[in-house]
């Protein structure tokens, strides 16, 4: 199959940064997003979002003319649908006394309904955004057939997830296995040759159903980890253990690897994929569910040890460091340590946050500091939230003359507790109930 014009649904994390690699391997792609503040930023030859790489890559794409922005598709060879599939803020579904949140879809449907009067015989769409298994056969298929083409037979249509890392995002496009499902095998196959436009890692089909439960099942997996990571973190406490040399220890084992604790799990992926099992068969997912308790939990654990140390937080003023999802990225979605700050406040205590990575960052209800210096200076205690390359090297001498504070609480095992106490600050980390482990070893 040719490939000569893309239409790219959806310019964010995703969309983008495929939109502009297409373009750079010479195809033409029309990039479309209905947000007209996206639309007008890459007119005038800027982005919208934090990616390392993603600034030239785009710019270089739009001065070749082979990236052209709208807000409405066009006809093309390719329709690609990478718009978020977040979930619904207010409402949710119960069964058996548990609660579950809920695909938001809306995004999908008004994206494949915008395709339909462009759609034409021998086109390729292709749906990336994460879904709820059988999306792409009960939801954009039967949407698509309402322009009298039948999908399979008079165009291709496939399910392929994306699997990049953010922060990683341009490199991981191209170097990544990537699985294509299609509703036919002819379909997997028109799938395979457009990602082969530019994947260098290898490119498997399958069918669309397996594809999308392969995306869940990835994600899925890595949230069982984390929340087990978070137990053994309190259990480790409650035992006088550091959970952080147990999990480096048990790791030695050839075929164990438990990933970190930590202030709880955020993003727009790990924390939001889960739910669409259990969304979709929750009589079937007790530990998916489960886990996502454990996770959504971890900030109250995160507050639980700030008031073990600072007593009642009321009026207490309080230095977080960091509020992104996770280290190294400007990406606040679902970010546990906007949580752990939120749940800070309600006990009274007066927090400033300093985040590198967002220095425009317009929070309802947060108070953003404009430098270290500053969100450190009064405070009581530091709490160290995300494990970002800037903070884990901040050289405690030379901020220990800077702030009042003269404890800090590590959430993400990022500072060498030596050299902080060296310097005069009582270090409390996360996983590690730094009394009891005295006490066990005075009695060793
Ligand atoms: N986290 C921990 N402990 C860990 C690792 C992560 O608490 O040991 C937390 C992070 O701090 C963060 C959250 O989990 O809050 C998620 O971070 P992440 O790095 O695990 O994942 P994402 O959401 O940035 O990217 C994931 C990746 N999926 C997998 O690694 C299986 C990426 O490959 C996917 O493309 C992306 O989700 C996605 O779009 O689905």
């Amino acid at each position: 199959m040719k490939f000569q014009k893309i239409c790219v649904l959806g310019l964010g994390y995703i969309g983008l940064p495929t939109a502009s690699t297409f373009a750079a391997h010479g195809i033409k792609v029309l990039g479309v997003d209905t947000n007209p503040h996206v639309i007008e930023t890459l007119q005038n030859g800027s982005i919208h979002i934090h990616e390392p790489g993603l600034r030239t890559v785009v710019e270089s794409a739009l001065d070749s003319g082979n990236l052209t922005v709208s807000p409405r598709p066009e006809e093309a060879d390719v329709f690609l649908i990478a718009v978020p599939t977040p979930f619904y803020e207010d409402s949710h579904g119960e069964y058996d006394g548990r609660k579950y949140r809920l695909a938001d879809m809306r995004a999908v449907t008004s994206a494949t309904e915008a395709i339909l009067p462009c759609l034409r015989k021998g086109n390729l769409v292709v749906l990336e955004s994460t879904s709820p298994p059988r999306t792409t056969v009960d939801l954009v298929k039967p949407i698509l057939e309402r322009s009298g083409l039948k999908a399979g037979i008079d165009f291709h249509l496939c399910y392929s997830p994306e699997r990049v890392l953010p922060g990683q995002i341009l490199r991981e496009l191209i170097e990544n296995a990537r699985v294509v499902g299609g509703i036919t095998p002819e379909s997997a196959k028109a799938g395979h040759d457009l990602y082969a436009t530019f994947v260098k890692g290898e490119i498997i089909e399958t069918d669309a159903t397996t594809a999308e439960m392969v995306k869940l099942m990835e994600n899925t997996t890595r949230d069982v980890n984390i929340a087990i990571a978070n137990e053994f973190s309190r259990l480790a406490e409650k035992f006088g253990v550091d959970v952080w040399e147990a999990i480096s220890l048990a790791n030695r084992h050839p075929r164990i690897n438990i990933l970190s604790p930590g202030p709880g799990v955020g993003g727009h992926c790990i924390s939001v994929d889960p739910w669409f099992f259990v969304e979709t068969a929750p009589e079937l997912t007790p530990l998916i569910y489960q886990a996502r308790q454990v996770n959504d939990g971890q900030p109250h654990f995160v507050v639980e040890k700030v008031k073990q140390v600072l007593g009642s937080l009321k009026d207490k003023k309080i230095a977080a460091l960091g509020l992104a999802y996770k280290p190294d990225v400007d990406d606040l979605r679902e970010s546990p340590a906007t949580q752990v700050v939120h749940l800070l406040q309600k006990e009274g205590a007066t927090v400033k946050v300093w985040e590198p990575f967002k220095l425009d960052a317009n929070i309802q209800d947060i108070d953003m500091a404009t430098s270290l210096d500053s969100a450190i200076q009064d405070a009581d205690l530091i709490l160290f939230l995300v494990k970002h390359t800037e903070f884990t090297t901040i050289k405690p001498e030379e901020i220990s003359s800077k702030t009042r504070a003269r404890v800090i609480i590590d959430c993400v095992n990022g500072l060498n507790t030596i050299q902080w106490e060296n310097n005069g600050f009582t270090v409390y980390r996360l996983g590690v109930n730094n009394l009891k482990i005295a006490n066990q070893q005075s009695q060793i």
